[in-house]
């Protein structure tokens, strides 16, 4: 990718980001898995203590690529331990529960700036960490909006939150409707005639709130109680027509026709179109940004607390930031990586894949997540189980 469009793009999340702090600039708002315990929480000793080469790594499904890990294995003799989760609500609960014996976990930045307010992780040792000079200098800027100096966080993958659905289904349902609206899922009508072919939401308040937010042409971070009563109500006149709610099944479901239309991030709809292409059975499946606006994101790793084995963690993160193992993560998931060097690696199929490093019109419609507030959260929480529960 031309460095100009690279530099284009993190501008925009720079711009994005400070734009989520508000007026005051402050982007904590001035307040403050499904996976059991890691598959090795049992097995965790103190790396720097006992040299116990053993890593516990929660990460989000379908986030990695088919070799890193078993590559990782092979080069270091670090055993890994590989768990998911497929929600930041689902991680955050395991972490404030507390020990989890994880060496590694991935809350995206919204997320982030609380948790460490909460004391849940311990600062990175840029020493350990050789390759980090590699990381986009202007995503990491974005990023201390959330970790003040980059001090805990190192960027993942960054990208978006839109609609994911099936071209055949939903035209032979719709014909001549414009598809790119978040009127997909949030009008009634709409819905309801694509209720027989299937259609889910994410499973995770902070997606489905902002969006119907972005339906009403409601302010998408709002915290005002009477947006979130809009909200709720626009989510709940949908529910009848919602198949499921869940965070990671939508990838199967889209690429073999049980579903035409999803609520999902932008590399898993498109791991989805690549399932149904490898499977060669005709469904094609498209992903689009609404015209009304979608949330961007971006997913970073940080070292738990009380990890039992940080030296790994280090020599993990470390590994991830070489420019040719992060590339091929792109390349398997289908996101944009937060690596500079890595760019030029990644294969044009996916760095010239406009719903994975969009253009600059999309870019236009983008805003960044906000930082979550806990308290306005509890609120959001009760309504996200009153819609589910069809009450
Ligand atoms: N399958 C990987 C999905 C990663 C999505 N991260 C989402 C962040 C949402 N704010």
């Amino acid at each position: 990718m031309p460095a100009a469009r690279l530099a284009r793009i993190t501008c925009l999340l720079l711009f994005t980001l400070l734009a989520a702090c508000g007026e005051s600039g402050d982007p904590f708002g001035g307040s403050a898995g499904d996976a059991a315990a890691p598959s090795a929480a049992s097995a965790g000793n103190d790396d720097a203590g006992h040299g116990e080469q053993v890593l516990n790594v929660y990460n989000w499904s379908d986030y990695i690529g088919p070799d890193t890990i078993a590559n990782f294995e092979r080069e270091t003799g670090i055993k890994v331990n590989y768990d998911v989760f497929d929600s930041n609500e689902v991680l955050e609960a395991k972490l404030l529960a507390g020990h989890t014996g994880y060496d590694i976990v991935v809350p995206s930045a919204s997320f982030v700036a609380r948790q460490i307010k909460a004391g849940l992780f311990q600062p990175l040792d840029r020493m350990q960490l050789p390759h980090y000079n590699n990381l986009d200098a202007d995503i990491l800027h974005a990023l201390a909006t959330y970790d003040p100096d980059n001090v805990y966080a190192v960027p993942y993958m960054w990208g978006t939150t839109g609609i994911g659905y099936n071209v055949a289904q939903v035209t032979a349902r719709l014909p001549g409707a414009r598809l790119d609206t978040w009127g997909l899922l949030f009008d009634p009508d709409t819905v309801a005639k694509l209720a027989d072919c299937g259609v889910a939401l994410l499973d995770a308040p902070s997606e489905t709130f902002p969006a119907a937010r972005f339906a009403l042409g409601l302010p998408a971070s709002s915290t005002s109680v009477t947006d979130l009563g809009a909200a709720e109500a626009a989510l709940s006149s949908i529910r009848p027509y919602v198949r499921y709610f869940h965070s990671s099944q939508y990838i199967n479901d889209l690429a073999n026709g049980e579903l035409c239309v999803a609520m999902g991030w932008n590399g898993d709809v498109l791991q989805a179109r690549a399932r149904a292409r490898d499977a060669a059975n005709g469904n094609d499946i498209a992903y689009v940004v609404p015209r009304e606006g979608a949330l961007m994101w971006f997913d970073s790793m940080v070292i738990p607390k009380d990890a039992p084995h940080p030296a790994n963690a280090h020599r993990f993160l470390d590994y991830l930031m070489r420019p040719e193992v992060i590339a091929a993560v792109s390349d398997a998931v289908h996101y944009a990586n937060a690596n500079a060097q890595a760019t030029p690696l990644v294969s044009p199929a996916v760095r010239d894949d406009p719903a994975i490093y969009p253009d600059a019109q999309t870019r236009a419609r983008l805003e960044a997540a906000a930082p979550t507030n806990p308290e306005f959260d509890r609120l959001v929480t009760r309504a996200w189980t009153r819609v589910k529960s069809g009450r």
